[in-house]
């Protein structure tokens, strides 16, 4: 069901071992193709820059079926959805949501100030975007939980206005599913519109009907809406592009078999694309997963969409020399979510570079950081973990520099910055400064 790749040497045949960058970029990705997507979606995001609130409407019923007199929700379908939560899942949505408070509030940073002499100083200012919009996929799966990942982070931050979108649902009266409903009704988001794909991403960065636009749109989604941020992100804030989902393992001989292909299954569940990668230096645990994989696969309830996932290209069981290679092969690959089950996960971890989030030891699966650990569920993919972090409340957040010189700290430095600006030749950098000193109507006189 799932391939091997073995990258071991043989120090008798191969003294050299794998080629430099060979290990890095062992485990290939699923063919993701956004570029060709922008173009599907170009003439989609011009129509609503152009006709705004019915062209939006249009693409709903083509793309969704689904008739629409009004794009936003309106406010008692948020309050009958919390309602009629069931109240297993309102409490544990009330437990993550406590926890992603928890740390959001604990991460945000505070100003910084710098003196840098006698009246001379320098602010780092953290100032909350105005108004975001937050896309929660209702596609494939109604992601509840990304309700959360998105908007907890954006109120802890301090952001004005938030609003929300997530595709209308046919079998829900044209509305998003209930309980992504019932999340926004828990949390106080009562913004919130009916509109999926690339059209809500257009509906965020050019504004339509109701909706005027944000400053920056965050959440994961399909190809297509990935597609309109990347065509977008001139006009609007991005996150990030998410592509299809991935787990790598890092483990050896202690880990526990069955819960390695557990955790592999549970990210294959997402998408057929997603890639479920097991990196490790032990042939029994290679052997054991793949003998749990084929007896758990058979069990899920999304067999089919798994056995694609575990079948691709873009996942594997990694054979390595030693966890020293293993741990070059998932820095190389830059996962969304990196596991360590090894006998000593703490020292593994503290040494990973690139991920988007880690997760430590035989007790701590990425299913609970997708839900209820207190971390965020919206990560780099595609190996984007090497440059770009998850998100959080910085992620909501920009910062300002706030410069103040008195006329006496401007004075000990004037004299560098006229010879900086004369080194560009740009004399009127250095007029500014000297405009400050000189005798009223001579200002190119040095101090
Ligand atoms: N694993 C997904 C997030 C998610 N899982 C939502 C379940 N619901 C991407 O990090
Ligand atoms: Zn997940």
């Amino acid at each position: 069901m799932i391939r091997r790749i073995d990258l071991r040497t043989d120090p008798g045949t191969d003294p050299g071992g794998p080629a430099e960058g060979a290990v890095q970029s062992a485990v290939p990705r699923a063919e993701f193709d956004v570029d060709a997507a922008v173009e599907v979606v170009r003439p989609i995001c011009e129509d609503v820059r152009e006709r705004g609130e019915p062209a939006v409407a249009e693409y709903s019923a083509r793309f969704d079926g689904v008739e629409q007199t009004d794009l936003a929700v309106p406010r008692a379908a948020l309050t009958e959805a919390l309602a009629a939560l069931d109240p297993a899942v309102r409490a544990g949505l009330e437990e993550s949501i406590r926890r992603l408070r928890a740390t959001c509030a604990a991460e945000l940073e505070s100003d910084v100030v710098t003196d840098l002499g006698p009246g001379a100083r320098v602010t780092h200012r953290l100032v909350p975007m105005q108004r975001v919009g937050l896309y929660v996929p209702g596609g494939i799966a109604p992601l509840v939980s990304s309700v959360l990942m998105n908007v907890v982070p954006a109120q802890v931050a301090g952001v004005g206005s938030i609003a929300l979108t997530s595709s209308p649902q046919k079998a829900h009266g044209g509305l998003p599913h209930p309980t992504i409903l019932a999340a926004c009704e828990l949390l106080g988001v009562e913004e919130v519109y009916a509109v999926g794909g690339a059209q809500a991403i257009a509906m965020f960065a050019y504004g339509a009907g109701p909706c005027r636009p944000v400053d920056l749109v965050t959440g994961p989604g399909n190809i297509y809406t990935v597609a309109a941020k990347r065509l977008l992100k001139s006009v609007v804030g991005i996150d990030s592009e998410a592509g299809p989902t991935e787990i790598a393992i890092l483990a050896d001989e202690t880990a526990e078999a069955s819960f390695v292909a557990a955790d592999l299954i549970s990210q294959s569940e997402h998408d057929p694309m997603a890639g479920s990668v097991l990196v490790t230096p032990s042939e029994r645990l290679a052997e054991e997963t793949e003998a749990e994989l084929d007896k758990q696969v058979s069990l899920t309830r999304h067999a089919e969409r798994i056995r694609t996932s575990l079948g691709g290209r873009q996942s594997a069981i990694v054979l390595v020399d030693d966890l020293e290679q293993g741990l070059e092969v998932v820095n190389g690959y830059a996962a969304e979510h990196l596991e360590i089950q090894t006998a000593d996960p703490e020292r593994w971890a503290a040494r990973v570079r690139n991920a988007g989030a880690v997760f430590v030891g035989p007790f701590t699966p990425v299913s609970l950081g997708d839900y209820c650990a207190g971390s965020n569920h919206v990560l780099p993919t595609a190996g984007c973990a090497c440059h770009s972090s998850g998100l959080s409340v910085r992620s909501f957040l920009k910062a300002v520099h706030v410069v103040s010189y008195t006329r006496e700290a401007l004075d000990e430095v004037a004299h560098h910055v006229v010879a900086l600006a004369e080194a560009e030749d740009l004399p009127g950098h250095g007029a500014a400064v000297r405009a400050r000193f000189a005798p009223t109507g001579a200002p190119d006189e040095p101090t």
